[in-house]
Formats: C-alpha cells, sequence, structure tokens
C-alpha cells in the first residue's frame, strides 16, 4: 500500500447517504409509506444521529434520527440531515418533518428524491424559506431504487402492478382437460411466494378463484404465514362458496364486483395500497393489459410443452405483429429447471395507454 491513513476520517456526505440508505431498508417494503433513512451530521462529519422509519405511524426517519442524538446528548445546531427522501411538510399519522428539522436548528439539508406525495411535498421549499441550505439528488438513483414500487405508485395515483405469469414453455397453463398442478416446479413456486410477502395485495379474477380454490398468503418455506398478509382482492360478478380457502386465515378479503381493472385499482388507491400482484387468470390479465394497468410482468416459465390448453393471457385484441405488448426485459433468473424473467412495460407501448391513469 503506498500510504496508512491514520486516524478517523470524518465521513462525506455522500457516505452519510449510502448509510442513510442502508439504514432505510431496515424499514417495511409493503405497507402505505415509503422506506425511508437520515443521517445527522456535526460540523466535522462525525455522526450526531440516525434513524429510519419503522413503518406507517411510526416516526419519520428524520424525526427517529432528532430522537437518537437527543438520546446520545448531542447537539443537532448547525447540523446537516442527510435524508433519503424530501422531509414532509404535512401532518398525516405523524408530524412534519421539516419543521421538527427547523426546531433542531439543523442548517443543511442533503435529499437523495424529492417527494412525489402531494400532501407531503414542499419540504425543500419550506426548509430554505427557514433559511437552510438544501441540495437534492444525492445518489438519486440509489434513492429511487430504494423506493421501489412506492414511487411509481404515488407518482401514478395507482397501485403498482405485477402480473405473474407461470407457464410451460409454450406459453400455457393448463392442459387440455383442464389439469394444471405443476407445470412450474417447486423452486419456482416458491420464489413467486416470497414476492406475495413483498406485495400489498393480491389479485384474481372470480374464474381462478372458483376453479383452483387458491388461499392466497403469503407462507415462508415451512408452509407457515408471515406475519403481516397482503389484502385478498377477488374481482368479478360470481359468488365464491363459503367454504372456499379465501374465507380461511390470511389477509382480509375484498370482493369486487366489477370486470374494469381502474376501478379495482381506484379502489384499491382509497387503501394506500402501493404494489398489487395479479396472479390471474387468463381473463384478468388481459383486463389488466387491455387497460395499460401492468407496469412489470414475473413470468416463470418450466420447459414443459403442452401444445393445447389454455394460455397465460386471454385476447388482447392484438389482430397483427405490430399492435404486440412489447416489453423490456430487466433480468433473466434460473430457477431449478425453470427460468423467471422479468419485464416492465412502456406504458406508451400498451394497447389502450389512454385509459392509464397519471
Ligand atoms: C414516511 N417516513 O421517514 C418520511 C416520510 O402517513 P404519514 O403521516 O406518516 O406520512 C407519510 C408520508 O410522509 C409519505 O408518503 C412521504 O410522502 C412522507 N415522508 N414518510 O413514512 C419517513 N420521511
Ligand atoms: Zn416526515
Amino acid at each position: 500500500m503506498a500510504s496508512i491513513e491514520t486516524g478517523v476520517r470524518a465521513p462525506s456526505e455522500a457516505d452519510a447517504m449510502r448509510h442513510a440508505l442502508v439504514l432505510a431498508r431496515r424499514g417495511p417494503v409493503s405497507g402505505p409509506n415509503p422506506r425511508v433513512g437520515c443521517v445527522l451530521l456535526g460540523a466535522d462529519g462525525e455522526v450526531l444521529g440516525e434513524g429510519w422509519h419503522r413503518g406507517a405511524g411510526t416516526a419519520h426517519a428524520e424525526v427517529a434520527a432528532l430522537a437518537d442524538a437527543a438520546a446520545r446528548g448531542a447537539s443537532t445546531v448547525g447540523a446537516t440531515a442527510v435524508v433519503t427522501l424530501e422531509p414532509c411538510t404535512h401532518t398525516g399519522r405523524t408530524g412534519p418533518c421539516s419543521e421538527a428539522l427547523i426546531a433542531a436548528g439543523v442548517g443543511r439539508v442533503v435529499v437523495s428524491v424529492p417527494d412525489p406525495n402531494p400532501v407531503a411535498a414542499g419540504g425543500a421549499e419550506r426548509l430554505r424559506e427557514a433559511g437552510v441550505d438544501v441540495e437534492t439528488g444525492l445518489l438519486g438513483d440509489e434513492g429511487r431504487a430504494l423506493l421501489g414500487a412506492w414511487l411509481p405508485a404515488v407518482e401514478r395515483g395507482r397501485p403498482f402492478v405485477t402480473l405473474k405469469l407461470a407457464t410451460s414453455l409454450d406459453g400455457r397453463i393448463a392442459a387440455a382437460d383442464g389439469s394444471s398442478r405443476w407445470i412450474t416446479s417447486e423452486v419456482s413456486r416458491h420464489h413467486a411466494h416470497d414476492l406475495r410477502a413483498e406485495v400489498d395485495a393480491i389479485v384474481v379474477g372470480t374464474g381462478t378463484a372458483l376453479v383452483d380454490d387458491p388461499s392466497l398468503t403469503a407462507r415462508n418455506a415451512a408452509g407457515e404465514l408471515h406475519g403481516t398478509q397482503p389484502l385478498r382482492v377477488v374481482v368479478g360478478l360470481r359468488d365464491l362458496p363459503s367454504d372456499a380457502r379465501l374465507h380461511g386465515p390470511g389477509g382480509e378479503l375484498v370482493h369486487v364486483r366489477t370486470h374494469d381493472p381502474a376501478e379495482v385499482l381506484s379502489l384499491l388507491a382509497e387503501r394506500e395500497v402501493r404494489h398489487v400482484l395479479v396472479e390471474g387468470g387468463p381473463t384478468l390479465a388481459a383486463a389488466f393489459l387491455r387497460a395499460g394497468l401492468v407496469d412489470e410482468v414475473h413470468a416463470y416459465v418450466a420447459p414443459v410443452l403442452l401444445g393445447s390448453g389454455s394460455s397465460a393471457v386471454a385476447d388482447l385484441g392484438v389482430t397483427s405483429i405490430g399492435d404486440a405488448v412489447r416489453l423490456t426485459t430487466r433480468s433473466v433468473l434460473p430457477l431449478g429447471p425453470d427460468v423467471l424473467v422479468v419485464a416492465t412495460v412502456d406504458p406508451s407501448r400498451a394497447p389502450h395507454s389512454s385509459t392509464e391513469e397519471h
């Protein structure tokens, strides 16, 4: 080595932001609120306090970091707050963080991502008005990645929609006689289960609910239910039998008696649902795709050929190849004998993108 550093180097604001991003990841991935982390730095770059948001109804990251500094007996007058999301200005479940930072005498605030939430935004402006130096956009790509589905959901005013498909190599979900267990392997099915634990709601059509009798719960490898369960949403006009598994243990069951995906999403948006997993069947998948209301597809593909039987997606109204719904592949993951393809739908390429809410 050319040189040996002696003493403790003060962390830079970028280092502090990287640490704030790590702290934020301790927060819950699902739920109405974003994952946020905050580090308070002193004049010499020393850490005065740190905090992260533990979910809706608990202290925001900034307030948690101020409390941590107070518990350590550190003064925050003139401190720099490094925070992954713009401090809020509103009183919602808790108070406005911009006011808390001003009251604590913070002199500079460094933000990764501006808050797109119309209710909460404006913190940077409020802080500047109060004479606080504010800089935004530090490690912005990392900050946006951390926010996951929350960011597009809040920007668009509707939940982010992931469509899950589990098919044969020729895109089918059942053989001609309707038998379908199991096309994809156990490793794929476990993988798909893990995603259920990260979303706020799982949506199926009444056809799938009646034929498959799913429980739509998030379970671990041992089959035990996770502590937090996604909302279970059934879409369609037909009734469910009283002994359906959907009435058993798991998340709250909501039956939306419509065929309109936009109506389903606006109802879920009112409940602050940020991430929806559409699990089928083909009719519901096609309805969401036709409405331009699918953001991302997770396709589990098994090396099985069926030749006939139901396809994963019903008629999309595509009659010519130029009208096909073309996606962009984001990742490909081998899973035992199968493959998971994650692909996103470009909003402008969806069949009826004019119906999409912005
Ligand atoms: C958080 N945690 O650390 C920050 C947030 O429901 P409320 O009243 O807690 O407000 C949630 C909104 O506050 C959230 O959507 C986001 O816009 C803003 N900032 N939220 O949950 C935090 N800093
Ligand atoms: Zn806040």
